[in-house]
C-alpha cells in the first residue's frame, strides 16, 4: 500500500490508509490509545481500540513518544464537535487495524509533546536534535525558508542576477575587530564578515546582484541579537539616481518578504501567535540629525550629536514612529561618514555624513545599505583613510579603475528578520544551529567542565 500523508487523509474519509511517522503524543483513555502521529505533512490522530485490532492495541501499549511507526486503518470522519482546526487533518482520525514500530526511540530527556516547548533556551539548543521536530520550532524555519525563497523571488522578478560570493577573504570589508582570522595554508586569511566588496565587483558585471550568503562576526559580546554565523540576503544595483532608489527597492523587497510569509505561512504564524508588522505606503526616512531630534523631544532624552543611535535610541524612534503614523517600520540615513565602512557614499553637501541608511522595525535594525563611493580615485583615498592595504583590496579596487556606475545596495540577515516578523526574544530560536560566543553546538562552559 502506498504511504498517505496525514495532512491528505480527509480526502481518504471511509478508505484504508498507510500512515507513516512519529509518535508526537500517545493519550490513553480507558480500554482506547489515541496518539498524534507526526509526518513532514503535520499530526493526524490515530486511535487504537482493542475490539478492533487486539493486535495493533497490543503494540500500542508499549509505544512511546518519537518511536517510528507505521500505522494501517481506516480514516473516520469525526462529529462536528471534536473537529481539531488547529491542524490540516482535524476533521477525521485514522482507527488502526495494524501497526509496525519501525524504530525504537530512547526516553526524552524532557516532555517534548506539549504544545510549546517546556524547557529553556539554552536547554532546548543543547538538545537540537530533538527539540528541532517541534511543530512550533519547525515553523519558525518554515518561516525562514519562506522569507529567503521570496527574498530570491522578489530579486529575480526586479532582474537580479544571483550570484555565489566567496567565504574565504584576504581583507575585511566591514572594518572592526569582529572578524575570524584564519590559517590559511601559510597565509593569513579571514571569514568573510559580508560579501560587500564580491558583490560591488559582481555589480560591474551583471548590473543587478543578489546573493544568499554565509557570514561571520566575530561578535565579543553575547547578546540577544548577534550571531557568529548569519545568512546574509544581500543586493547591489547598478545605475540608480540617488541612495533612495536603494532605500525603495529595500523597501519594496521587505514588502513582498512580508506578503509572502502573510499568504503561505498562516498556520505558522497562529501556532506561534505572530502578528505581521505594519509597513505603511511611504515608510517614515530621518537623517540621524532628525531621528535623534525627534528622540529628543519624545523622550527628554538628548542623544544629539551622538555617532549613532544605541540600542534604546532604535526602541524609543520605533516606539514614537509607531505612535505617529502606524509604521512598525523607519529609515535613518546619514551617519557620520568616519564611522561607517570605507566604500559608503559620502554626501555631496556636507562630507562629513554619508548616504548609509538602516532599516528599524520594532525596535531593532533589520537592514543596513546606502549608496557606495564609485569614483575609483575616491575609493583609493578612502582605502587610505581608513588604513587599510591597497594590496588587499585589489581585485575591488579594479572593478571601480575600469569603470563604474553611481550604485548601491543593501544587506540584511535570515535570522534577525524571522526573529522580528515572529516576535521572538532571541535571535538564537531564528536559528537552527546557532554559533555565537558560548557556543558550537555544545556549551562550552558545559563541556569544559566535563574535561
Ligand atoms: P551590516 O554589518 O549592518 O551591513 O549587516 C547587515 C545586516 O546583517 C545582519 N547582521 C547580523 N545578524 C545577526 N547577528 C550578527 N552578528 C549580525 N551582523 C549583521 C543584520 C544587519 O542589518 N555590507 C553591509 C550591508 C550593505 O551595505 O549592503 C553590512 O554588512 O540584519
Amino acid at each position: 500500500m502506498e504511504r498517505t500523508l496525514t495532512k491528505n487523509t480527509p480526502e481518504h474519509a471511509g478508505e484504508e490508509v498507510l500512515v507513516k511517522g512519529w509518535v508526537n503524543v500517545r493519550r490513553d483513555h480507558g480500554k482506547l490509545i489515541f496518539i498524534d502521529v507526526r509526518d513532514r505533512g503535520g499530526l493526524l490522530q490515530v486511535v487504537f481500540n482493542p475490539q478492533v485490532s487486539p493486535e495493533a492495541h497490543q503494540v500500542a501499549t508499549t509505544l512511546k513518544n518519537e518511536d517510528v511507526i507505521e500505522v494501517v486503518g481506516k480514516i473516520n470522519t469525526r462529529p462536528e464537535k471534536l473537529i481539531n482546526h488547529k491542524i490540516a487533518s482535524g476533521t477525521v482520525e485514522l482507527e488502526a487495524t495494524a501497526l509496525t514500530i519501525v524504530a525504537h526511540a530512547a526516553p526524552l530527556p524532557f516532555d517534548t509533546s506539549k504544545e510549546t516547548l517546556d524547557a529553556e533556551l539554552p536547554t532546548q539548543l543543547d538538545h537540537r536534535a530533538i527539540t528541532l521536530r517541534h511543530p512550533s520550532v519547525k515553523a519558525v524555519f518554515k518561516v525562514q525558508a519562506t522569507v529567503i525563497d521570496s527574498f530570491r523571488e522578489f530579486m529575480k522578478s526586479e532582474d537580479f542576477f544571483e550570484f555565489q560570493a566567496p567565504c574565504i577573504t584576504p581583507a575585511t570589508a566591514e572594518g572592526g575587530a569582529e572578524v575570524f582570522e584564519i590559517k590559511y595554508f601559510d597565509h593569513k586569511a579571514y571569514l568573510t564578515q559580508s560579501p560587500q566588496l564580491y558583490k560591488q565587483i559582481a555589480m560591474t558585471a551583471f548590473e543587478r546582484v543578489f546573493s544568499v550568503n554565509k557570514i561571520f562576526r566575530a561578535e565579543p559580546s553575547v547578546t540577544t541579537r548577534h550571531l557568529t554565523e548569519v545568512v546574509s540576503l544581500d543586493a547591489e544595483m547598478a545605475f540608480i539616481n540617488s541612495w533612495t532608489d536603494v532605500r525603495d527597492m529595500a523597501e519594496n523587497t521587505v514588502r513582498h518578504i512580508l506578503k509572502t510569509v502573510g499568504e503561505t505561512c498562516a498556520t505558522e504564524l497562529a501556532m506561534l501567535n505572530a502578528t505581521l508588522p505594519t509597513m505603511i505606503d511611504k515608510t517614515p526616512t530621518f537623517s540621524l540629525a532628525e531621528a535623534q531630534e525627534k528622540i529628543f523631544a519624545y523622550s527628554g532624552k538628548d542623544v544629539r550629536g551622538e555617532k549613532d543611535l544605541n540600542p534604546e535610541d532604535e526602541r524609543t524612534l520605533c516606539e514614537l514612529v509607531k505612535k505617529e503614523t502606524d509604521s512598525d517600520f523607519v529609515f535613518v540615513y546619514g551617519y557620520p561618514t568616519r564611522q561607517k565602512p570605507f566604500y559608503v557614499y559620502p554626501s555631496v553637501e556636507n562630507p562629513e555624513v554619508n548616504e548609509g541608511m538602516d532599516l528599524l522595525c520594532r525596535g531593532i535594525e533589520w537592514l543596513s545599505g546606502g549608496r557606495r563611493i564609485n569614483d575609483y580615485e575616491q575609493l583609493r583615498k578612502h582605502v587610505e583613510l581608513w588604513n587599510m592595504s591597497e594590496d588587499k583590496v585589489r581585485m575591488f579596487l579594479d572593478a571601480f579603475k575600469y569603470g563604474a556606475p553611481p550604485e548601491g545596495g543593501f544587506a540584511f540577515g535570515a535570522e534577525r528578520i524571522t526573529m522580528q516578523i515572529l516576535g521572538l526574544k532571541n535571535v538564537r530560536e531564528a536559528c537552527m544551529f546557532p554559533r555565537d560566543l558560548s557556543r558550537i553546538d555544545e556549551r562550552f562552559a558545559a563541556a569544559d567542565e566535563q574535561k
